[in-house]
This record gives C-alpha cells, structure tokens and sequence, in this order.
C-alpha cells in the first residue's frame, strides 16, 4: 500500500540516535522517499515545550510524538524519531498505532560509560553534580526495549554499516 512507515530510534542522550536519525533520512531521501525526522530539535521547542523529563511529562511527550508519527504515515511518509524514549509502555503504545510491519523500533544500545565519556552538551557531569535531575542512566531508567527490530551500538560499527543493516528491514 501507500501507507508510510515509522522508524523509532529509543537509547541513552549521546548513544547516536539523532546522527544515525539523520543519516537514514539523507539516505531515504536520496532513493527518493519522502521522509520527516521528529527529534528534540524540532519537538521539545514546540509542540511539547510545556513538558519536562518526569515520568508522566516524558509519557505524554512519547504519546505526541507518537500520534504526529502515525498522522504522517498516513500520509505515506517515512517518519524516523529520535527520543531516548526510556520507558517500555510509552513505547508500546507508540507501536500500537501501527500496523505491525510499520513501526522499526530501533535500539542505539551504546553502552551507557562511552555515551557518558561523548558527553556532548556537558549534561552527564551537571546530572552526576546534581544540577540536573532525573537524567536517563544516572537518576532516572531506561528500560531496555524487548522486541526491537534492530539493534546497534554506535561505539563499534561504522555509521555506514548501521544504516545498510536498517535499509534492508525498512
Ligand atoms: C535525559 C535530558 C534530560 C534528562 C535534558 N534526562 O542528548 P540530548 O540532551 O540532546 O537529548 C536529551 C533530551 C531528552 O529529551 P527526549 O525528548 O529525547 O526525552 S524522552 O524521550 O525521555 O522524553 C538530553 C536532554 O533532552 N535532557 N534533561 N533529565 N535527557
């Protein structure tokens, strides 16, 4: 049919989701695709600017990003999102507005140290001196995905290698 797919990146803050997000999309576009990339960027400055990072507010931000997802589907576009996304049952029920062959849960299962070593933005150390809290990994879970349709690390296989593996179960 024409319906369109979601490919869902879940894994710690610096474990390579919005990189490898953005790699698919490049990649997808230039088979020409018509993808939309939903990441922190473009969703927690807007639609869900109202939300914080506890469990209920990280819920309803899944559940919203969820539902865009599905809504752009519909419309026959590849939606790829890149949100930690640390709770099973948010997840699940992202999945469940899909079709079964229409939702790639993707784990970027970067062992959390080397994510903690990349430290990008400088959140890890303000989480481990107390000046944030509830970060994922250090004072708040993630809970490892069980039926993810691939898994990756970005700590020991080329981006590139990543991205091929997916293209093939897309
Ligand atoms: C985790 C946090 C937190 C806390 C701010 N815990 O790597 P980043 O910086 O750019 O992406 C992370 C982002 C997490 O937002 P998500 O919408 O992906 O989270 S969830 O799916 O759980 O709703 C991180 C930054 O925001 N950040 N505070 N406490 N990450």
């Amino acid at each position: 049919g024409h319906a369109g797919k979601c490919v869902w990146f879940t894994g710690y803050s610096g474990s390579g989701k919005s990189t490898l997000a953005n790699a698919l999309e490049v990649k997808l576009n230039r088979l020409g695709y018509h993808t939309m990339l939903l990441d922190g960027d473009n969703v927690r400055h807007g639609l869900c600017k109202d939300l914080g990072m506890g469990e209920a507010d990280r819920a309803e931000n899944i559940r919203r990003i969820g539902e865009v997802a599905r809504i752009f589907a519909e419309a026959g576009v590849i939606v790829i999102t890149a949100f930690i996304s640390p709770f099973r049952k948010d997840r699940d029920a992202a999945r469940a507005l899909f079709d079964e062959d229409r939702f790639i849960e993707v784990h970027v299962d970067t062992p959390l140290d080397i994510c903690e070593q990349r430290d990008p933005k400088g959140l890890y150390q303000k989480a481990r001196e107390g000046k944030i809290k509830d970060f994922t990994g250090i004072d708040s879970p993630y809970e490892v995905p069980k039926r993810a349709e691939m898994t990756c690390s970005t700590a020991d296989l080329e981006q590139g290698g990543i991205i091929n593996n997916l293209l093939k179960i897309i």
